[in-house]
């Protein structure tokens, strides 16, 4: 599988997983997992990726996948989207853990005026996407303009009662933040 045609299959199963079932008819259960089968069977069906996606594609970019975005069930049967998932689509349940002392979120300038008098807020998503280091929060902050960085009090604000979340990927999660907690970094 070429790195161009890994790219492809990894954003159709983001857009599949986290965001549009329906393109595909396929059924989501509450906590993201889909029947390996099914989306194989209906991806071909409707060959909505341009070529006939394959079982061994599909694990290997499942186990390639630069940001460990897709998790393969137990029994092999199924496939999910770690995090990422649109709030009408899928609301995944996860467990609250404890959070290092700071956290960070990356976005772009241009928001800035608006976070500062909202806090972070999820948007579209079931969650506010925080990183764990700088490095990260720059890159996600570059898919939306120039970047800003944002340091996250999370210490103060788990301490302060608010759950925190962490997919198996490694990205952080949680509801939202006020602005009391952040800084412009
Ligand atoms: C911003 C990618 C105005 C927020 C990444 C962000 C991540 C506000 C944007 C994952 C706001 C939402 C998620 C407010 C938040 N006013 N703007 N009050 N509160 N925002 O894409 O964090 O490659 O939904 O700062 O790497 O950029 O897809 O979230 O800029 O892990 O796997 O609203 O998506 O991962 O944008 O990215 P997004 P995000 P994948």
């Amino acid at each position: 599988l070429n790195e161009q045609k890994a790219k492809k299959i990894s954003k159709f199963l983001s857009l599949i997983l986290r965001h549009r079932p329906e393109t595909i008819n396929l059924t989501l259960d509450k906590q993201g997992f889909a029947y390996i089968d099914e989306l194989i069977k209906n991806t071909n069906q409707k060959t909505s990726l341009g070529f006939k996606l394959t079982y061994e594609q599909l694990y290997e970019v499942v186990a390639t996948n630069d940001k460990k975005r897709f998790e393969i069930s137990e029994d092999n049967i199924q496939i999910r989207a770690v995090q990422g998932h649109s709030t009408r689509v899928v609301e995944r349940d996860f467990e609250p853990v404890l959070p290092p002392d700071v956290l960070y979120h990356g976005t772009a300038h241009q928001f800035i005026p608006s976070i500062l008098k909202d806090g972070l807020l999820p948007k579209s998503r079931q969650y506010v996407h925080l990183s764990g280091d700088t490095k990260t929060a720059k890159a996600v902050g570059k898919r939306h303009g120039r970047v800003q960085i944002l340091q996250i009090d999370s210490k103060k604000m788990h301490q302060d009662g608010y759950e925190f979340y962490q997919a198996e990927n490694g990205v952080w999660l949680i509801k939202s933040v006020p602005v009391s907690y952040l800084t412009v970094y």
